[in-house]
């Protein structure tokens, strides 16, 4: 067994347990399992400077991240369902020389030049041995996301705000080797990956992954054993709609430890309607891809006797310094609920820095003070309130960040498109849905709603495709040329 200075990400791995780590449909692994496959991968992408993993929702893509951390190569979670454009960024910026997959995807053009590695999952007879754990502060993860203009940054994220983040949640939620934790959420995200994944196995407990969220997956779950939930605001509103006329999900959903939901605000309805069927209260907590998780209410919240706090992301984590900044830049000292400022936030949590982007990570920073850009009020117990954001140009749909301004970049490629304009609205299932405002190059003749949609979703994702396209003589704009979103509802 190798020896090593630094505490182990994945304790329970040199352990040889037979327990279960990883189940992905009907597949699993257990940790002996998982640490004979992940240490034999790890050998082979030794001395990577970076992986790409196709982050598909399978269990090869939680063995090839583990193998990428056992091995200290950053690993760099890529959505199988980006599109040309926004991929051709992220391989030329993360530059990695290997991409890991499950066996039988046609990986895309922007993959051809990369040395590929189907990841197995049939383990082996004779292991290599676990390698020694890198550095606390050596780069893990690199994992992109939007900004309000350009192109998506890639957020580097150190072992030690792995480990910080996975153990501050440990505490407040009473974490356990003995949970067993359901989601069905996409592996190329924190929420997902970090806390979905390698939470369980950092605690040394088991995860079952669904393959894609389905309200009937979560029931057969959580009846069979399944302690935890995890899940964004669109999950648990589809919960709350189905909930009237299942009663399997409501006594599934009760008998679950804690219900957990994040990525963007779960409105109170929804809240109530989960507590009134289920008894339970969902735990809400507040996090960022640059930060990892900031705020939690706390498992004693959880239960029917819970005190409500609804409408809160609770107190900080063990660890995270919290602050409130008003516009000129002081902090805010009261507690009273109504003074309003901006979340700056420090800690043994937080990324390194933007890959590539000095500029964007010296102004993403005040002094020592993370700024989240998220408005909020706190509570005379100090419980965070979060009232908004500073940018209109942010827009959170379905628990995914999306910037206005990559969506007009790609809009403004289309020939038929003059000028656009992109704002979020309301939507009662995804929170926000995107909206594109347009002025055609030629008016007698725009574009298509579905053909500026397919163009978006082309070039960037799906999921940042309009959902409306509203046509427009001209786009509203001040006396300095800028677009004023306000007007347009945004
Ligand atoms: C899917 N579609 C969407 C979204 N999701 N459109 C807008 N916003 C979305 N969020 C599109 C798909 O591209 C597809 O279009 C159509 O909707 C139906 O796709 P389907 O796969 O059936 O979607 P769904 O199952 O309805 O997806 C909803 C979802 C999903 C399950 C809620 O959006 C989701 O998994 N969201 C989780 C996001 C997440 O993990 N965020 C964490 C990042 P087409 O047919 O054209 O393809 S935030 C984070 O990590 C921080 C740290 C934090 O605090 O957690
Ligand atoms: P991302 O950059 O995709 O990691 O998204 C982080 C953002 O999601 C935060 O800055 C918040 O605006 C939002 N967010 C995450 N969790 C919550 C929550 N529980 N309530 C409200 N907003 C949230």
């Amino acid at each position: 067994m190798a020896t090593s200075s630094v505490p182990d990400l994945f304790p329970t791995l040199r352990s040889g347990s037979d327990r279960t780590a990883l189940r992905f449909g009907d597949r699993t692994l257990t940790y002996a399992d998982l640490a004979s496959l992940a240490s034999s991968l790890a050998a082979r992408i030794a001395g990577a400077e970076r992986v790409a993993v196709w982050a598909t929702p399978s269990l090869e893509t939680a063995v090839g991240v583990v193998a990428a951390l056992l091995a200290g190569v950053p690993a760099v979670p890529l959505n199988p369902k980006t599109g040309e454009r926004e991929l051709a960024h992220i391989v030329a910026d993360s530059a990695p020389s290997v991409v890991l997959t499950a066996p039988g995807y046609e990986l895309p053009m922007a993959l051809g030049r990369l040395r590929r590695i189907d990841v197995d999952t049939v383990a082996d007879e004779s292991p290599a041995p676990l390698p020694a754990e890198p550095p606390a502060e050596s780069p893990a993860l690199i994992v992109y996301t939007s900004g309000t203009t350009g192109p998506p940054k890639g957020a580097v994220l150190p072992r030690r705000a792995l480990a910080a983040t996975l153990d501050a949640l440990e505490d407040a939620w009473g974490w356990t080797a003995d949970d067993v934790l359901v989601h069905g959420l996409p592996l190329f995200h924190v929420h997902g990956l970090i806390l979905g994944i390698l939470g369980p196995l950092r605690r040394g407990g088991e995860v079952r992954h669904l393959g894609r969220f389905d309200v009937a997956g979560v029931t057969r779950e959580l009846s069979a054993g399944a302690t935890m939930l995890f899940g964004v605001p669109t999950m648990y509103h589809r919960l709350a709609e189905a909930l009237d006329d299942d009663r399997e999900l409501a006594k599934a959903l009760a008998g679950a430890r804690l219900l957990v939901s994040g990525s963007a605000a779960l409105p109170l309805h929804d809240h109530e309607r989960i507590a009134a069927a289920t008894g339970r209260r969902v735990v809400e907590r507040y996090g960022m891809t640059e930060t990892l998780m900031l705020c939690s209410s706390t498992a004693a919240s959880a239960g029917s006797d819970g005190e409500s706090r609804a409408g809160t992301v609770g107190v900080p984590l063990p660890g995270v310094e919290l602050r409130l900044v008003d516009e000129a830049g002081a902090d805010i000292t009261a507690y009273d609920g109504e003074t309003i400022g901006e979340i700056q936030v420090r800690g043994p949590n937080l990324f390194t820095e933007y890959l590539n982007r000095p500029d964007a990570t010296e102004a993403a920073f005040d002094g020592s003070w993370f700024r989240t850009g998220d408005m909020a009020t706190r509570d005379a117990d100090g419980h965070v309130r979060i009232v908004g954001r500073k940018a209109t140009d942010l827009i959170k749909s379905g628990g995914y960040k999306i910037g206005a301004g990559e969506i007009e970049n790609a809009l403004l490629e289309h020939p038929g498109v003059r000028e656009a304009a992109v704002t979020g609205e309301p939507d009662e299932d995804l929170g926000e849905r995107v909206v594109a405002w347009i002025v055609a190059t030629d008016p007698g003749s725009p574009p298509s709603e579905q053909e500026l949609a397919d163009h978006v979703a082309a070039q960037l994702a799906p999921h940042k495709r309009p959902r409306a396209v509203r046509l427009l003589e001209s786009l509203p704009r001040n006396d300095m040329g800028k677009v004023m979103k306000r007007a347009l509802g945004g």
